[in-house]
């Protein structure tokens, strides 16, 4: 089939007729026409229109090093011309997938020293959820199999992820949850919080996970996942007192405790993880996104030594996939990683960019339409409610979300709209001259949904 193309609707009628797309309406999306995307530079990318966009987003909260890195490019076409695929079964590696778990030994916090590969957030969240249930029978307590999660926690769309996951609209398309996992509230002050200030909410929200576990039984529940800022969600950021409480609580009754890393991991909210930023240590660690700046799929479990110790004494276990350790995307993950340590990234987010994006995006609190700004180092959110004073949301949550991120659409900026919040996780190489250029277009797109709804 040799198909030519010459122009942005011919693209779009082939993909109306042969692609279905994530989490989309098929028949709104064939009539509404997708934008194709042919290349990017840093921080922006472009359409086959010519347009420039300024990408928000990272493209789906990963692209840390921005767009058009020859190095990565580089790196993976040099590892494909000396092999472009071995597996890590069978009692083999490939130098990358090694090099690379190294690496990861070097940059994940004390007692992380082994990683379990995937390809995607999902299967390490899967591969988590088989590694923690082999660990309590490994320890001869089979009975602890449950998992719990948060309402609105967004761990993936493979089966167990969405079970994990707390989104209504994903479990209402199944039977699911699966049995075995449970939720809890997630620590959202701003609408949850009441009268309570932050720090007392804080820990009345992580009391949820005790009550869980003391209605549950402790010698049933396996572990508790959360994401340290929950991203999709909304970008969440839980009260100072949320984390060490939630670890306190996985000590006090013997339940593994697991960050999922797939968005905060890699720099994101200006720590290498964000259980650094909140100040709790997990058991394991599971990551994706960043870990290859999108590049390439790829994903990990890390595995503390506690838990390492324990799985050494249980035989095989009976699980990976066929990309486990991918050597191509390992290659590239390593020299991602490795930018982000040599050129400092990191420290750039927290000390340098990080601060000057959320002094910019607290001022959003002037505008008509925001109740509340969240975030943390590069990670960030406006939440547009009906009425600041009493944080009352919009009668059809979400209408007006959708209202502004269309303007985005149409103004060359990406932003993501969860519900009525607008959520902005830009490239962690973003300049302070990007980011006001960002928060420029970004009021704009407020300014024409204040309009639009009749506020100014
Ligand atoms: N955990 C977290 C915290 C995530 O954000 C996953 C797991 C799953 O990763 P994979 O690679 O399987 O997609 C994610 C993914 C959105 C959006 O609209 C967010 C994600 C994926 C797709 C869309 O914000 N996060």
């Amino acid at each position: 089939m040799n198909v030519t193309r010459n122009s942005t609707a011919e693209w779009q009628r082939d993909d109306a007729d042969h692609h279905l797309h994530p989490f989309s309406d098929i028949a709104q999306l064939s009539e509404k026409g997708v934008r194709v995307i042919t290349h990017g530079e840093g921080v922006y990318i472009w359409d086959c229109e010519g347009e420039k966009i300024i990408d928000g987003m990272a493209g789906l909260w990963c692209v840390s090093l921005g767009y058009g890195r020859k190095e990565l490019a580089d790196v993976a076409a040099k590892q494909m011309n000396a092999l472009p695929y071995y597996n890590t079964f069978f009692q083999t590696t490939t130098m990358p997938a090694t090099a690379l778990a190294t690496l990861l030994a070097e940059v994940t916090p004390d007692g992380f020293n082994n990683v379990f590969y995937g390809s995607s957030g999902s299967e390490s969240n899967d591969t988590m959820v088989r590694l923690v249930w082999r660990y309590w029978d490994a320890k001869g307590q089979s009975s602890k199999k449950t998992i719990i999660a948060r309402e609105n926690a967004y761990h993936g769309s493979t089966i167990a992820g969405a079970s994990m996951g707390g989104m209504g609209y994903m479990h209402e398309q199944g039977p699911l949850p699966l049995p075995g996992f449970e939720h809890i509230e997630q620590p959202h002050w701003y609408f949850n919080g009441g009268d309570l200030t932050s720090d007392e909410y804080g820990l009345q929200a992580a009391g949820r996970l005790e009550e869980k576990i003391l209605e549950l039984g402790a010698d049933t529940v396996a572990a508790f996942i959360g994401e340290p800022i929950q991203g999709a969600g909304g970008v969440i950021v839980p009260p100072d007192s949320y984390w060490p409480e939630i670890q306190r609580i996985c000590q006090k009754y013997d339940v593994l405790l697991v960050s999922d890393e797939v968005i905060c991991g890699f720099g994101r909210t200006g720590e290498w993880f964000g259980c650094q930023s909140f100040g709790f240590e997990p058991d394991l660690m599971t990551m994706a996104k960043g870990m290859s700046s999108g590049y390439l799929p790829i994903s990990g479990v890390m595995v503390h030594d506690r838990v390492v110790d324990v799985l050494k004494g249980s035989g095989d276990f009976n699980h990976g996939y066929t990309y486990s350790g991918h050597p191509v995307s390992c290659a590239v993950a390593e020299a991602t990683i490795s930018i982000m340590r040599d050129e400092g990234i990191i420290d750039r987010v927290k000390n340098d960019v990080g601060p000057y994006f959320q002094k910019r995006l607290q001022e959003f609190l002037d505008h008509p339409l925001v109740g509340q700004v969240r975030g943390r180092g590069l990670i960030g959110a406006l939440e547009m409610v009906k009425d600041k004073a009493t944080h009352q949301p919009f009668d059809n949550v979400g209408d007006v979300g959708t209202i502004c991120k269309n303007h985005c659409f149409e103004n060359n900026i990406i932003m993501r709209a969860t519900g009525d919040a607008m959520l902005l996780s830009p490239p962690l190489v973003i300049t302070k001259d990007e980011i006001d250029e960002l928060m420029n277009k970004a009021r704009m797109c407020l300014d024409m949904t204040a309009k639009d709804i009749g506020l100014i």
